[in-house]
């Protein structure tokens, strides 16, 4: 039997809607998006109606050869108003849930925290308190235990995004931008409440696996003989990539790390030195975890920076909005040959190599490797064009199984394969207009329609190998669109 599993996945609040079903409580972004018209480009509500309409994707995903699906449980349906209060109709909806999957043979790998901390977790601090941390732990226990039916979990979803958007891109409450200094204590934070969460996982023994998705986007100098390239990208490793991926996957921090994040964080009044007791939690969820998730979507060039600060966040899909210069960190450039999306993400397929031998090489972790999230979002309308076409989506997959192929003949254990996403939902920061399913969702009627990536995904699914190609002029013609 192959080991390698290919997936889907999906979160809580970008698909599942109904708001205020069976007692949901608010979680951080309700507010943002309903109330604050500075901001609101978008309602939440119905998202992809996945809390009730679960059934119908995980039918198409058995029809579609997905095997694993990830999908994240919302915490603030479970304890919608404090940490002790368990609401058990939201109880009953996944168990139900998980049954329906279960049942047509789709494992599911499920995460507790997909940036959507209860609004009352947030008035008390989010974790940018440590002491916050035990409410997460009480969380987290209670799924273990209830969820029996569950084998694969992950704890936090990228830990630095949540951080950054909070404190970089001003998306969520603190609304702070290009705070480093605010974004690395919660990342930090963020570490601990994960490595506690994998520690209380062994010691309750429950049964199954635990790990966590990291999101990874290697910084490469643009010019790699220019020290002043060099040391940009660096900076921008240490605080955005391995400032959080290095405790999980090695246990600890090396001084080399601990020295680039202080000069970073200097300039924010702030030198890190972690704790003692925080580095023997953080080394035991080291020897506890079972494998190591890797979110990929892009890889950034960056050269030594201007004199000017510049700063913008594309969330239109207007090509060229996005910029980053900070005379203190690094400045974002393009790359000449490397394509970008609408969203300015450069595709470059070679990055996730780079990120995998980060954790297989760099930090000497062999543990096996899912990949947790990997994607091609795009601007598409069925009004428009009712058949989606989507070759550049296949490409970009195709592009990426080449190299998790290659990887894998290396001798690296890269186990699962999640593609985000699976149907269409909503996208944090860029609303309904970025989609990135295998299945177009019309979000008036609800109704899903296959993208030609869904029956090109169902070929792939029946190769042995993932360099096999799938002749789309073929296809195409088999299914007469
Ligand atoms: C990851 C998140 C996902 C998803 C994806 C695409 O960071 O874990 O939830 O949103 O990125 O990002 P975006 O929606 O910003 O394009």
């Amino acid at each position: 039997m192959k080991k390698f599993k290919l997936g889907t996945a999906t979160a809580a609040f970008q698909c599942e809607g109904n708001l205020t079903t069976d007692g949901r409580g608010k979680c951080i972004w309700d507010d943002v998006l309903l109330n604050d018209k500075s901001i609101a480009k978008y309602n939440p509500e119905p998202a992809s109606d996945f809390y009730k309409s679960f059934d119908v994707d995980f039918k198409l995903a058995k029809e579609y050869g997905i095997e694993v699906f990830r999908l994240s449980i919302a915490w603030s349906r479970i304890f919608p108003t404090d940490a002790s209060t368990v609401n058990k109709k939201a109880v009953e909806q996944y168990h139900k849930m998980f049954k329906a999957m279960i049942e047509k043979g789709i494992v599911p790998n499920v995460t507790l925290h997909h940036f959507d901390s209860p609004q009352w977790f947030v008035e008390k601090g989010d974790f940018l308190s440590k002491e916050n941390i035990e409410d997460f732990l009480k969380f987290a226990e209670f799924c273990f235990k209830e969820f029996s039916e569950i084998k694969y979990w992950s704890t936090l979803n990228e830990i630095n995004a949540y951080s950054e958007q909070k404190n970089i891109k001003a998306a969520l409450p603190p609304f702070f931008t290009l705070e480093y200094g605010q974004f690395f204590k919660q990342q930090y934070n963020m570490v601990l409440a994960h490595s506690r969460t994998v520690n209380l996982f062994k010691k309750l023994k429950i049964d199954g696996e635990i790990g966590v998705p990291c999101n990874l986007s290697p910084y490469l100098p643009i010019d790699e003989s220019n020290p002043g390239d060099v040391l940009a990208s660096q900076k921008a490793n240490a605080i955005i990539n391995w400032g959080f991926l290095e405790p999980i996957v090695s246990g600890g921090y090396s001084q080399e790390t601990i020295d680039l994040l202080n000069s970073v964080l200097e300039h924010y009044d702030f030198i890190f030195k972690p704790q003692k007791t925080d580095l023997q939690e953080i080394k035991l969820a080291r020897e506890n975890l079972d494998w190591v998730g890797i979110n990929y979507y892009a890889t950034n060039f960056v050269t030594k920076p201007d004199e000017i600060i510049d700063f913008s966040v594309n969330t239109t899909g207007e090509k060229g909005k996005s910029k980053f210069n900070i005379p203190w960190l690094w400045k974002t450039v393009s790359k000449p040959g490397v394509k970008s999306t609408h969203w300015d993400w450069p595709i470059y397929p070679e990055g996730l190599a780079i990120v995998i031998k980060w954790v297989s090489e760099k930090y000497n972790c062999k543990l096996p490797i899912h990949i947790t999230e990997n994607g091609y979002g795009d601007l598409e309308d069925i009004t428009k064009t009712p058949f989606i076409k989507d070759y550049d989506r296949i490409q970009y997959i195709q592009d990426h199984f080449d190299v998790i192929q290659k990887l894998i003949d290396e001798g690296e254990k890269i186990e699962h394969y999640y593609l985000w996403s699976h149907m269409d939902m909503f996208s944090w920061t860029n609303g309904y207009n970025k989609r990135y399913g295998l299945f177009y969702v019309d979000f008036e009627t609800q109704k899903r329609y296959e993208k030609l990536s869904a029956y090109w995904w169902l070929e792939k699914s029946k190769q042995d190998r993932l360099d096999e190609k799938v002749d789309l002029k073929e296809l195409e013609k088999k299914l007469g669109k």
